[in-house]
């Protein structure tokens, strides 16, 4: 069983558009009610993840969520046309392309049973997310559906919040070798909230059957949420045996290295100071919500936005990084724009995976040429642009509908329909 590690990243869904949803995430916050542009937004994902395959990593897709969503409208009793202003947009989000939020994932080598675990996210601190899972949940287990290699769990119930993978690393030597599993979560967030919380990531746990002696709770520290790091991945990334995170991204991050050093001495933290680039720029620029990735021929990259590379003090500071001697030594930036301006840079786009590809379904596996065919679709069926008050039109509604329904039919997913 050959393990990779796959990255399955949410296909930018046509009703994109900017809401103002997310309280504590700022971009979403800033650019409430601006003009979205969902087709430019879908294929600004779709050249990411070219990017990504053009390194020799292995890629995946998740396709977007039925929306509006009729059920969720209809389980507050009302529907699309009736639907108070302060529930309609929330019905339209297009926030299931950041499958970081999709799920936890705890790969075969760290688990009680060898198979690799998902826990669905229940997404339950903001509205606009907490109908995603049922749908989530489906799709993952259509795409996880070989029950030797995966099991797929139902999220943890609404009394405790869990955002998924964007709150959960993990530090192994290699990616097929046992791994620690850091789950992160937060106590208070001072104005803001805090998403993830700590029962919520021990569940997960058990459901995983990790073992707890190679399990660390980590708290968030409660500057980072103040600041804007709604989620650790804003803050921190982990791959392999390297920890890449801001000086202030952990309660107690003493303790937190030290656990880690004595459980994986060949761990490399690489922490940046916060005389060098101060929070509020790592936030803007989403410096640490790259995608830390093991290059075919050796070494680490970092996948950054186009953000961080206009952030003078994150640019000075990587610049510095890759000359030196340690593990991450390329960069390379990808525009991701669209997705940015709601809170979402290159690693909120994806779901990590470490798996066997040829155990996945292989309609959720992409390659050049399906990268090809969900461009054309993109290009023929998602709406130019979205300004607020088209969500009141039902021609638009249509156009989501039957944008969405053309993709499904393109990767012959219609049984998700
Ligand atoms: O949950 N934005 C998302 C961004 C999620 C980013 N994911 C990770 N960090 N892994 C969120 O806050 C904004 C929607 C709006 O305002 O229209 C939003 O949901």
């Amino acid at each position: 069983m050959a393990l990779r590690e796959i990255n399955f990243d949410g296909i930018i869904g046509p009703s994109h558009n900017y809401a103002g949803l997310s309280l504590g995430n700022l971009a979403s916050t800033t650019n409430a009610l601006n003009i979205s542009h969902p087709r430019d937004a879908a294929l600004q994902g779709v050249e990411k993840m070219r990017h990504n395959l053009g390194l020799g990593l292995a890629q995946g897709i998740f396709v977007p969520l039925p929306r509006p969503n009729h059920d969720w409208l209809s389980d507050l009793g009302t529907t699309v046309q009736d639907a108070p202003d302060t529930l309609r947009p929330a019905a339209f989000s297009a926030s299931a392309m950041w499958a970081a939020n999709a799920a936890t994932v705890s790969p075969a080598p760290d688990t009680e049973d060898g198979r690799c675990h998902l826990t669905v996210a229940n997404l339950r601190t903001m509205a606009h997310r907490s109908h995603e899972w049922p749908d989530t949940y489906c799709q993952l287990r259509c795409a996880f559906g070989n029950g030797e290699h995966f099991r797929v769990h139902r999220p943890v119930p609404p009394a405790f919040g869990d955002e998924g993978a964007a709150n959960h690393m993990r530090i192994a030597p290699s990616h097929g070798a046992p791994g620690v599993e850091i789950f992160v979560y937060g106590k208070s967030g001072g104005r803001f909230p805090a998403r993830q919380h700590v029962e919520a990531s021990r569940a997960v746990a058990r459901f995983h059957g990790l073992d707890p002696e190679r399990t660390l709770f980590a708290a968030q520290s409660e500057e980072a949420i103040a600041a804007g790091a709604f989620h650790n991945d804003v803050v921190a990334v982990a791959n392999e045996n390297v920890l890449f995170a801001h000086e202030q991204a952990f309660e107690n991050r003493a303790e937190l290295y030290t656990a880690l050093r004595r459980l994986v001495p060949e761990v490399e933290i690489v922490e940046v100071p916060a005389a060098a680039v101060g929070l509020d720029d790592a936030i803007k620029s989403y410096l640490f919500n790259a995608q830390l990735v093991s290059l075919p021929d050796g070494g680490m990259g970092l996948i950054l936005p186009e953000e961080a590379r206009e952030t003078p003090s994150v640019w000075r500071w990587l610049e510095q990084m890759v000359e030196g001697n340690g593990p991450i030594r390329e960069l390379f930036v990808v525009d991701v724009r669209q997705s940015m301006a709601n809170g979402g840079g290159p690693a909120c786009l994806r779901l990590r995976v470490v798996a066997d590809p040829a155990a996945v379904d292989p309609r959720f596996m992409a390659d050049e040429a399906k990268l090809d065919a969900i461009s054309g679709c993109i290009a023929e069926w998602w709406p130019e642009q979205i300004a607020p008050d088209d969500l009141l039109n039902p021609e638009l509604w249509d156009r989501i509908e039957h944008a969405r329904e053309a993709l499904l039919e393109t990767l012959d997913l219609s049984d998700l329909a």
